[in-house]
């Protein structure tokens, strides 16, 4: 399966966490930046083993949680994470000023100065386009352009951008204050018709924000395991919402069209996710993991659909290999908490968005940049999730990945769609194999390291 968002987690190794406090000092306090020593960088790795993940070392294994009592589940319907997250907002002065740059210059041109970052960026490191790199990686005698080469079988939906919580590094920027971008009713029947007559589809992976809570959703799940029994339908969730007030059916709801869940869990360790998301994330994301399991989720043979699990850092590191942090992360939830889950997924964190934002104002996306282009691997250019997956926004517009949603690279722009193609003008999502990938600075995200996928 194909995992595209950039959902940071972390498990932090000490210089993390200081690098980490800095971080999240701005978040809370709105504070300056200033460069934390510990993570200077190392020097550029010169060994072609990959990855070399930067700056910082991430010592997983080091990590270890101390616990007397055994934890119990207590569940949180009663109050609501969104008054929290809508007060961390109120103090948070880069988010404020993201929020004013947003209402006057609007999120095209907030796109288009991003890439020029990234540009200035890696012109400074002698990097040329995305294309022109990969021609030269892949020593190739003519230019390489991405396509797709056959029908997509993965729909990934966005459902929109409304969340409970407010994450600095989410890459599509949701929170409570984005009520207006959810999607209408006409675009969801839409994508069903477009889901019936589009047999390549094998998976449906819903995204937002957190999507569970627009009432679309469920409507959504119901009609598409209606129309498709062996349809796989997956939800990313951010796990806190599963505690929110009047959705205390969900897990059930889940279970019973027998959706996926894919969750992104920060960190084993209250301290480390509290720090970055908000007092109380952790104990509810603990709450909502337990339920799922006492519904079934993560448990062998009990014949739930899988709880798969996301990890990726928040920094300019790449993640630490997956199978090493997949059995650590098992090891601790289990032994702590009591806590199941099938498989971990780690992710490179996308230069893109508040991640980029947040790297440009600490200096550090050259650096990043630079991180990314010299983990290039080869490897990763046999499943990009751009081969197989057709995602879209929430009013309905078509993307190849949704990477290229949240910067507005829409498919089959021309001078007639000129804001690209819409669920509105296809019959089938078939349609779209043989089209040419819209690539730009921001795919070597995807082809470093492990890959984003
Ligand atoms: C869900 O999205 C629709 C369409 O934009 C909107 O009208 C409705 O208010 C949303 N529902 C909730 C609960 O936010
Ligand atoms: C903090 C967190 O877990 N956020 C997740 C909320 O759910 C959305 C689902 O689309 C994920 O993308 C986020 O990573």
């Amino acid at each position: 399966m194909r995992l595209s968002l950039a959902v940071a987690g972390i498990c932090m190794a000490a210089t993390e966490v200081q690098a980490f406090q800095i971080f999240h000092e701005r978040l809370s306090r709105g504070r300056t930046i200033t460069r934390s020593a510990s993570v200077e960088k190392e020097a550029a790795s010169s060994t072609p083993d990959l990855p070399d993940y930067g700056k910082t070392s991430v010592e997983v294994d080091k990590i270890r949680l101390t616990r007397a009592k055994p934890w119990r589940r207590e569940d949180l319907f009663g109050n609501t994470l969104i008054d929290q997250t809508m007060d961390e907002l109120q103090n948070d002065a880069e988010f404020q000023d993201t929020e004013q740059r947003l209402k006057s210059v609007g999120a095209a041109q907030m796109s288009k100065e991003e890439r020029l970052k990234r540009r200035r960026a890696l012109d400074d490191l002698g990097i040329p386009s995305f294309e022109d790199f990969l021609q030269t990686q892949l020593q190739s005698t003519d230019k390489v352009t991405l396509t797709r080469k056959k029908a997509p079988t993965v729909l990934q939906i966005n459902i929109g951008l409304y969340c409970n919580q407010a994450c600095a590094h989410c890459h599509v920027e949701s929170s409570p204050l984005r009520t207006e971008e959810q999607m209408a009713n006409d675009v969801v029947l839409q994508c069903l018709e477009l889901l019936k007559a589009s047999p390549s589809i094998q998976t449906l992976d819903i995204t937002g924000g957190a999507p569970e809570l627009n009432q679309s959703f469920r409507y959504l799940v119901t009609m598409a395991r209606d129309l498709r029994p062996d349809l796989e339908i997956i939800d990313r969730c951010n796990l806190t919402v599963l505690q929110e007030p009047g959705q205390d059916d969900l897990v059930d709801f889940l279970k019973e069209n027998n959706v996926r869940i894919v969750a992104s869990l920060p960190c084993y360790s209250a301290e480390n996710v509290n720090k970055q998301r908000g007092n109380g994330v952790f104990e509810r994301s603990i709450a909502a993991l337990l339920a799922l399991n006492d519904a079934g989720y993560g448990r062998p043979d009990s014949g739930s659909p899988p709880l798969d699990l996301v990890y990726n850092p928040l920094g300019a590191f790449l993640p630490p290999e997956q199978v090493k942090l997949e059995a650590k992360y098992k090891e601790e939830l289990d032994e702590n908490f009591g806590i199941l889950f099938n498989s971990l997924f780690t992710m490179t964190n996308m230069p893109i968005k508040r991640f980029a934002d947040f790297l440009y104002r600490r200096g550090e996306l050259k650096d990043y940049m630079d991180l990314l282009q010299r983990n290039f691997n080869k490897d990763t250019m046999k499943s990009l999730m751009c081969f197989d997956t057709v995602s879209i926004g929430y009013d309905g517009k078509i993307f190849d990945c949704d990477f290229n949603q949240q910067l507005g690279y829409g498919v089959g722009v021309d001078e007639i769609h000129q804001g690209g193609l819409s669920v509105f003008d296809v019959d089938s999502f078939e349609s779209l194999q043989d089209q040419a990938i819209r690539t730009d600075n921001h795919c070597f995200g995807c082809t470093a390291g492990m890959g984003s996928s």
